[in-house]
């Protein structure tokens, strides 16, 4: 079936061969998190029951069929999957729009709890092969690493010649991507694999015993496309890290230059045909390697190749977390890149030569804005400096940009900040994941939802048919009977469908705040304990997700989620009412399962940490009510729904940055103020959890001992005042779905089809008649 699909797509693909007139867009992007294709194709292709029907005459189940399929774990979380949903709205919008990434041999670790704590395995996802990905190897790159660099004067001109490096083969292997009504837009996901430039054994050395030797070239090569973010901590994880980074960048601008040539149409044109979007600061290597290209190559002057370069260049930033900007140091990038240092030097140099003339009395932004500054290239300030457009994923967060993270650089280039609220693929966490939601929208209100998601406010004349409802509460239920079949056959634990389902699903982090969920489960537990009617229904407390593997803090939350959950379990006085799962190896296809399920989504991070989040979108357009703080895209949330369908609490963004830079709040003096917050941290280590000794030592004291930098404690009550409003909400059924029914109908604009439309129109000024024509 998928070889009649791929031949399908090829067939197409020569078909739309439209890429000679129109403008092209690169998606630079170290994760693709593109999940199962089989099925989704298929929902797409509006063929699902048809196949279904074939194959049961074949006495083969489709399900179990997709089962088959592996989900490529070739991201860590949102910013993956953002690189995911944008492929498929671009694909839907008829833009020309690639993926060019890297294909890692082992995907992002499989979690596995064991005794509690997260365990890692390597996540072999090529092991059956892959049925999508089309080796191309005649589209083959040569990368090259280290060497030098000679210098010489030819007609009055420099000539840069790179000798004695190391030569590392980029091998594509192409995915196509197709989405749903736009068979003849096919567009290419390529992810690139490093080979040795040459098959040969090292004979020699294999001759003389030396077997290591003989194979060490190989896989020293091979290593560069083997996992996702090789630890860091070494400078040899340094070096393959940014090995890594260099690579993709290289082999994917290699491969564009080539086919922008076969389109004869004049160099200086390039950024009217060509648009290279960097996601994050992971591709930043694109600038001084495009300028390379432009130099040595094709033997333009500098600043033509900078007007180039800026111009074809956008650069989206993910994050203010300060270890997420990248800098890497200058000894270790000019020995690995030669040739891309001197560029970076001179690029340095120029802006340097630019912000002393322009801001002459202010050392303080000249010497923030330098790229090359204590012995390290900051690679964020490469982004704005050689892109044309600079944006954050959320208006909150593009604030912050502006006004903290990148403020100098606001003030010299104002005109290239802008905002895109991320979105996500509703086709793909609505439509295909939620099959009878989506047959009960398109029942009300037709099928243009599927094109205009907007359209799902048309749901809101249902409001208050309590028939409608009904339906709607039917809809959840089924699918929480889904999510509870599933956890009993894959970890064994029997859920109570009939509970509220309360979920947090997300990368283990403390900004992410699990803890202050944690503590709240905790308080819920002593005060069942004290009063066994103080807790109305009964509450399934659903987490999920992996934690890096080195980040020990993260890995203890793991832990603590789980002894909580066993400590439940044990307590006849409570169990009736309270319920825990950890869902081992959260991933793309289990937040499939998992957002249609949801009553509620915990979106509780520290205000101004998230970015944006997206998982707080696809729980929202699959009726699940948010409780969260007004960080990232949730604020957006808020202001879609009114703040009577949302539950917010907690301290706002400007109070959290003004309480860090005047070194935080008193967290002791909360501990001593508040009694019954007192007893949950005092809890963490006084032997309520019997097993576990000090074992929770380390989140006690990022409470109290350092001063709790998350302000999980400072927003312990007021969570749990929206936490009691929402309860009570809850406890009314058609109100409650009344709720749920808003919150889907008001989700349409956090589809990434408006995103794309945004990017598409404002960024990279290609066409947007097919988005247009469905508004
Ligand atoms: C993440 C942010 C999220 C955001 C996604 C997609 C990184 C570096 N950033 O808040 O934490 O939703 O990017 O923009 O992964």
């Amino acid at each position: 079936m998928v070889l009649l699909l791929k031949e399908t797509i090829s067939f197409n693909r020569a078909l739309t061969k439209n890429s000679i007139s129109t403008k092209q867009v690169y998606y630079f992007s170290m994760e693709f998190l593109i999940g199962r294709l089989l099925r989704y194709y298929l929902v797409n292709m509006e063929v699902e029951e048809l196949v279904r029907e074939s194959l049961a005459e074949l006495h083969i189940n489709l399900d179990d069929l997709l089962e088959q399929e592996a989900d490529p774990g070739l991201g860590n979380g949102g910013l993956g999957r953002l690189a995911a949903c944008f492929l498929d709205s671009m694909a839907f919008g008829g833009i020309s729009g690639h993926g060019n990434g890297i294909r890692y041999k082992y995907g992002l670790f499989e979690q596995k709890i064991r005794n509690g704590f997260q365990t890692e395995l390597a996540d072999n996802w090529l092991k059956n092969d892959y049925p999508w990905e089309i080796r191309r190897a005649d589209k083959s790159v040569v990368v090259k690493f280290k060497g030098n660099v000679q210098t010489e004067c030819a007609d009055g001109k420099l000539v840069f010649y790179h000798e004695d490096y190391e030569p590392v083969l980029a091998v594509p292997y192409d995915i196509p991507v197709m989405s749903y009504d736009n068979p003849s837009n096919i567009n290419n996901l390529r992810l690139w694999s490093a080979e040795p430039v040459s098959n040969e054994l090292d004979f020699a050395s294999f001759n003389r015993g030396d077997f290591n030797q003989a194979v060490s070239l190989r896989s020293g090569v091979e290593a560069i496309s083997y996992i996702l973010y090789p630890d860091d901590c070494s400078r040899s994880g340094k070096e393959l890290r940014l090995k890594q980074e260099y690579f993709f960048v290289a082999a994917g601008l290699g491969s564009i230059m080539r086919s922008f040539k076969k389109r004869n149409f004049p160099l200086g044109d390039f950024s009217r045909w060509v648009s290279i979007h960097i996601n994050d600061t992971h591709p930043v290597l694109c600038i001084p390697e495009l300028m390379r290209i432009l130099i040595d190559e094709e033997g333009l002057g500098w600043d033509q190749a900078w007007n180039i370069t800026v111009n074809s260049i956008s650069f989206t930033n993910h994050t203010i977390m300060p270890e997420a900007l990248e800098k890497w140091p200058v000894n270790l990038f000019k020995n690995l890149l030669p040739r891309i240092y001197m560029i970076v030097e001179e690029i340095d140099r120029r802006f340097k030569e630019r912000t002393a003339k322009q801001f002459i009395d202010d050392v303080q932004l000249i010497q923030n804005t330098q790229i090359i500054a204590d012995g390290h290239i900051q690679m964020a300030n490469l982004a704005v400096i050689g892109s044309s457009s600079v944006n954050g994923v959320a208006s909150l967060h593009t604030m912050i940009l502006k006004q903290r993270v990148f403020s100098d650089y606001f003030r010299i280039f104002g005109y290239k900040f802008n905002n895109k609220t991320n979105g996500v693929n509703h086709r793909r966490f609505l439509l295909a994941a939620n099959p009878l939601l989506s047959a009960l929208i398109t029942e009300a209100i037709g099928p243009g939802w599927k094109k205009n998601a907007e359209e799902l406010e048309n749901l809101l004349i249902y409001r208050e048919d309590a028939s409608f409802l009904e339906k709607l509460a039917q809809v959840k239920s089924h699918n929480k009977t889904q999510l509870v079949k599933y956890v009993k056959e894959n970890q064994g634990s029997d859920l109570d469908s009939q509970s509220m389902f309360d979920v947090q699903v997300k990368r283990i982090h403390a900004y992410k705040r699990q803890l202050l969920n944690i503590l709240k489960i905790m308080h819920l537990y002593n005060q069942l304990l004290e009063n066994p009617n103080s807790l109305p229904g009964s509450h399934t407390f659903i987490f999920g997700g992996k934690a890096a593997p080195g980040y020990h803090y993260a890995k203890t939350i793991i832990k603590l989620i789980n002894t909580l959950a066993e400590k439940i379990h044990k307590e006849s006085r409570v169990r009736e009412k309270l319920q825990i799962v950890f869902l081992e190896n959260f991933n793309v296809s289990l937040g499939e399962l998992v957002y249609p399920a949801a009553d509620i989504s915990e979106q509780i991070s520290t205000a101004s940490k998230e970015a944006s989040g997206t998982g707080n979108m696809k729980f929202m357009m699959n009726g699940a009510i948010t409780i969260g703080t007004l960080d990232g895209a949730n604020v957006e949330i808020k202001e879609a729904v009114g703040e009577k369908n949302i539950f917010i609490f907690g301290l706002a963004a400007e109070e959290v940055l003004r309480y860090s830079s005047e070194g935080g709040y008193k967290s002791l003096d909360l501990y001593y103020s508040n009694q019954s917050l007192r007893l949950c941290v005092d809890q963490l280590v006084n032997g309520f959890f019997e097993t576990a000794g000090e074992e929770f030592r380390v989140i006690f004291d990022s409470l109290l001992l350092y001063n709790d930098d998350y302000f999980v404690l400072r927003d312990f009550d007021t969570y749990l005042e929206a936490y009691k409003k929402l309860q009570c909400s809850y406890t009314d059924k058609k109100h409650w779905q009344g709720l749920s029914l808003f919150n889907i109908a008001k989700s349409g604009i956090f589809s990434s089809d408006r995103t794309i439309r945004e990017y598409a129109k404002q960024i990279w000024k290609v066409n947007t008649r097919r988005f247009d024509s469905y508004i």
